[in-house]
């Protein structure tokens, strides 16, 4: 739910005005509104080449995954581990648009971890991947939008990590 939906269904559940702290809070989404948007845009455009170069830092620093016994061995693996970081970074522009984690939490946060062990997935190598894609992403951005977007992989990054 974006800042805007939340304020409405918090204020009118006491039949309220937005005060003037939410009205503020909505102000900075809406003034913030066309930076978060471009930033979207960018990394959407170019998610096949932050998915590669991510995925190659990523098995240069893990080789154990895509080594013979590693999760994501073979070229079928590969593909899909791959995809997962495509997954994320889809979610990290979601989060982007709306202004909010909310949306990468729901999807790919809650649960996650219980999912990875159940399927032999290192959770470590998944943030690796998550790292790598934060570093990708800012060198296609300015630092001012890199740092922006960086937050959202960093949520990513936390919450995995815990
Ligand atoms: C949008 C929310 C969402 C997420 C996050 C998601 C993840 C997800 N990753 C999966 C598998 C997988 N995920 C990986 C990923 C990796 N293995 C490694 O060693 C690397 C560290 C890592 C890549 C960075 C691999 C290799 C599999 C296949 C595992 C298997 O089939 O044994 C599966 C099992 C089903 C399938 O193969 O599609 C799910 C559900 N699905 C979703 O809908």
């Amino acid at each position: 739910m974006s800042i805007v939906t939340k304020s409405i269904v918090n204020a009118d559940a006491e039949a309220r005005y937005l005060s003037p702290g939410e009205l503020d809070r909505i102000k900075g989404f809406v003034t913030s509104g066309e930076k978060r948007l471009r930033i979207a845009q960018t990394l959407s455009e170019s998610r096949e080449r932050i998915v590669k170069q991510a995925g190659d830092q990523l098995f240069q620093k893990r080789p154990d995954v895509v080594s013979p016994g590693g999760n994501a061995y073979g070229e079928e693996m590969t593909a899909t581990c791959l995809r997962d970081l495509d997954y994320y970074l889809r979610l990290v522009t979601y989060g982007i648009v709306a202004g909010d984690v909310t949306p990468i939490e729901e999807i790919g946060i809650v649960g996650v971890r219980e999912m990875y062990t159940s399927l032999g997935t290192p959770i470590s190598g998944v943030v690796e991947g998550v790292r790598a894609m934060k570093n990708v992403a800012a060198s296609l951005l300015s630092a001012e939008d890199a740092s922006e977007a960086g937050s959202y992989f960093d949520y990513i990054i936390g919450a995995m990590g815990q």
